[in-house]
């Protein structure tokens, strides 16, 4: 297999019964692999909801390690529409000039200090790093902060050899709490002074409730954003001609950003838990049941995508679900686009090509399906144009 290569674990299930079972933790997943069952079960939370057990839609599921429900994420309409006015602004703030001249900054100086460095760790030395000083824009907090992040690793609720792993996570958690209890203390102008200030329902936000919105934040774009940044560089390592293509129409870098998203899928799926018995395809599902929308799946579908398995830079219509889908669409997605965008653009102007000098692929295990999400390891050099 190339190393640029996503293959579709899915095909075959999705075209013969549109379904796939794994197991988690004795809590079992149905997962909705058609690109239309995806975006219609989305649509319907009252039977699908999100608004369970802190942690039971994420899969794997982090019940056992995280009992603050994430906002707006685990909360289900009419609430979840409260939380996501109240947040969805401060969220935008991507699209503003001045906040996209600093993240260009930030990476265009990333990628000039790593540029012709021999073996560089593509995940830890840089996709880790440009994470998490764009992480400091997006909570407008100082810049020295995303030293603290980086030390955390990769992974925040994962190590090396467990799935999930509740100390690490109690670092994060301790560490937000930490943060709310300062900026009580001394307000600021960074998103936790934002929340702790704000109302929902005439009611000013508890400290669970700015814990909830804190750790989504942190939490959530971390291995996705990672995931899209060394895997980005992978693809160009092997077409050297799409980067050149850029070079030349970067009025396609928005397109080129959208297939990414929508080839890679950073994050598989996302649980729903099912309310009362009903039918999804030919397929009962029983109430206090969990199914899954696969979004890397319907991304694949060839109902939807000609050449599914194709990276097509200036693909035009795109209607992936790599953002997920409806209410519930990703929040940071005005972040991670500018972040992919801005990053394609430097790379375009700083890098003439890029090899992959070693590598380790992350393969996620799903019951019946192993899919490629990424690497545990990649070792590259960028070489200056
Ligand atoms: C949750 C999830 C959100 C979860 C959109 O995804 O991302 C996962 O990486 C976290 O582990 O807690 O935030």
């Amino acid at each position: 297999m190339k190393r640029s290569e996503f293959p579709d674990p899915f095909e075959n299930a999705r075209e013969a019964t549109g379904l796939g079972q794994m197991d988690d933790q004795n809590d079992p997943v149905t997962m909705l692999l058609r690109h239309k069952d995806v975006r219609k079960t989305a649509h319907n939370w009252k039977t699908f909801q999100s608004g369970a057990a802190p942690g039971r839609i994420v899969i794997p599921s982090e019940v056992h390690i995280r009992d603050t429900r994430q906002i707006p994420f685990e909360v289900d309409p009419p609430m979840h529409k409260e939380y996501r006015s109240l947040v969805e602004p401060w969220f935008k703030r991507p699209l503003q000039e001045t906040y996209k001249d600093k993240l260009s900054k930030q990476i265009n100086d990333l990628i000039d200090s790593v540029v012709d460095q021999d073996n560089l760790d593509a995940i830890g030395d840089f996709a880790l790093v440009l994470q998490s000083r764009a992480l400091t824009l997006l909570l407008n907090i100082p810049y020295e902060e995303s030293e603290t992040w980086i030390s955390w690793g990769t992974h925040v609720f994962r190590s090396e050899d467990t799935a999930l792993d509740g100390d690490k996570a109690s670092i994060l958690y301790d560490y937000i709490d930490g943060e709310i209890d300062k900026a009580i203390a001394n307000p600021r102008e960074d998103l936790y002074s934002v929340l702790l200030n704000s109302e929902v329902n005439g009611k000013k936000l508890t400290k669970e409730e700015v814990k909830g919105v804190m750790i989504l934040t942190f939490a959530g774009g971390r291995d996705t954003v990672i995931n899209a940044i060394t895997n980005t560089l992978a693809y160009f390592a092997e077409h050297p001609k799409s980067l050149d293509k850029l070079r030349e129409e970067p009025e396609i870098i928005g397109n080129a950003t959208e297939e990414f998203i929508r080839y890679f899928s950073p994050l598989t799926q996302m649980g729903r838990v099912v309310t009362e018995d009903t039918h999804v395809c030919e397929y009962a599902a029983k109430a206090d049941t969990r199914v899954s929308l696969c979004w890397a799946s319907a991304n694949r579908d060839e109902k939807v995508f000609e050449n599914a398995n194709e990276v097509v830079l200036d693909r035009k219509v795109n209607p992936h679900v790599g953002f997920g889908f409806s209410h519930h669409n990703c929040l940071g997605a005005t972040h991670a686009r500018q972040i992919m965008r801005i990053f394609i653009a430097a790379l375009t102007e700083k890098v003439g090509a890029i090899e992959v000098l070693d590598f380790k692929e992350n393969i996620e295990e799903l019951g019946e399906f192993k899919r490629k999400v990424g690497f545990d390891m990649l070792k590259v050099k960028m070489y200056s144009k």
